[in-house]
């Protein structure tokens, strides 16, 4: 039974990573960081077939430890501060946690046992404000928020270490990816969870930011494959992943309304609060490489992803209102 450990595996892709693995009959460990309240709504239904761990990215020996105790095949590094407004609020945590960290997981990798597979959870955010689109591994990147200042570092140090080291380790630039697990205050979930509310008559406005950046928008579920197919390859390589389709946060809001038989102009309210200082206004990538290579293709549309997240939501709502 092959064994690996997901780092973040309380977030959104490492329980849908965690699932896909137990799947493919994986022993799954997840290493959490302390907290003084429980934080494990979204691995809840698997608990009893993962183990837990504690280990935190600013703490070197509890990587160490981790590694040595279990030893596994592949590591997946999903943890991350990976909330962008955040970024700016709190940059050094942001570059200790999302850059540092995962120095400080290679470190633990090569000096332990430097057979592990590792899996780097890189961003399309290091794109930033893109100098050619559609975005594809060899685009370079310019970087708009601390945050993609510390996803540049934490890409180029995974190269570093496979290029020094001979480590199999390799990065996947992925576009975002959303599904009804995605965290309350990304966009595609504020909106999904938002129209929730106004259905169901809790409150008569959504406020957000900027409406008109784009994003390629793809389905989580599908991603996790992309990095599993990563450390199956058999030379370690970089990937993007994404649709290859680009859809503005306006749009969004049109089809999420739509879906409940509303009409998006009449509860949206554009608040400066959620603009940024800079942003990153389009994105698309060319995930070519990814599907000739891995064999990987999204599976879920956008019209899909957002129905699906608006269910979601409005099952949720209706349950706590009861
Ligand atoms: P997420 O839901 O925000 O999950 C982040 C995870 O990191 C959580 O489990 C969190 O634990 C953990 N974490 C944070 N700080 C930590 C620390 N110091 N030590 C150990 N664990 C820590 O993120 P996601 O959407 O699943 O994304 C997974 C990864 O992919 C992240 O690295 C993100 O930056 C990257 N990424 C995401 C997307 C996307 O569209 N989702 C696209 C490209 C790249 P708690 O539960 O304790 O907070
Ligand atoms: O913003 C605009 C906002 O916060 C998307 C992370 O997973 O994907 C994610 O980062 C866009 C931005 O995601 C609101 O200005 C408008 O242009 O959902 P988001 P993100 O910043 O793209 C990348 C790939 C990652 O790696 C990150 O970890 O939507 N927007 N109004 C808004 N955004 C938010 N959050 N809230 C608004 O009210």
């Amino acid at each position: 039974m092959p064994r690996a450990i997901i780092t973040g595996i309380t977030g959104q892709d490492g329980s849908y990573l965690a699932e896909f693995l137990l799947n493919k009959g994986y022993e799954v460990i997840g290493m959490v960081r302390r907290s003084s309240t429980i934080t494990f709504e979204r691995v809840h239904h698997i608990q009893d077939a993962i183990t837990i761990v504690q280990g935190d990215l600013h703490d070197q020996s509890s990587l160490v430890d981790v590694i040595e105790q279990y030893r596994p095949e592949e590591v997946y590094n999903l943890a991350a501060q990976s909330f962008v407004p955040t970024s700016w609020n709190q940059p050094v945590l942001t570059g200790e946690v999302t850059a540092l960290g995962v120095t400080r997981l290679l470190e633990a990798i090569r000096l332990v046992n430097p057979e592990t597979r590792f899996y780097q959870a890189s961003s399309s955010e290091m794109f930033g404000k893109a100098v050619e689109v559609p975005q594809r591994e060899t685009t370079p990147f310019y970087p708009r928020s601390p945050y993609g200042v510390a996803k540049v570092y934490g890409h180029w140090i995974t190269v570093n270490y496979r290029e020094s080291y001979d480590l199999f380790a390799v990065s996947g630039i992925l576009f975002n990816h959303e599904s009804p697990r995605r965290g309350l205050e990304f966009v595609t979930r504020k909106i999904s969870h938002g129209v929730a509310r106004i259905k169901l008559g809790l409150v008569d406005s959504l406020r957000l930011g900027n409406l008109e950046a784009r994003r390629d928008w793809g389905y989580a579920g599908d991603y996790v494959e992309g990095m599993w197919l990563m450390l199956q390859n058999a030379t370690p390589k970089d990937y993007v992943l994404g649709t290859g389709e680009t859809h503005s946060v306006r749009e969004f809001c049109e089809v999420a309304f739509r879906h409940v038989g509303l009409d998006y102009d009449k509860y949206v309210v554009q608040d400066q609060r959620y603009y940024r200082p800079a942003e990153v206004d389009l994105l698309v990538a060319d995930p070519s490489r990814a599907q000739t290579e891995l064999g990987w293709k999204p599976k879920v549309n956008f019209q899909e992803l957002v129905s699906l997240m608006v269910e979601s939501d409005l099952k949720l709502v209706s349950q706590e209102v009861r």
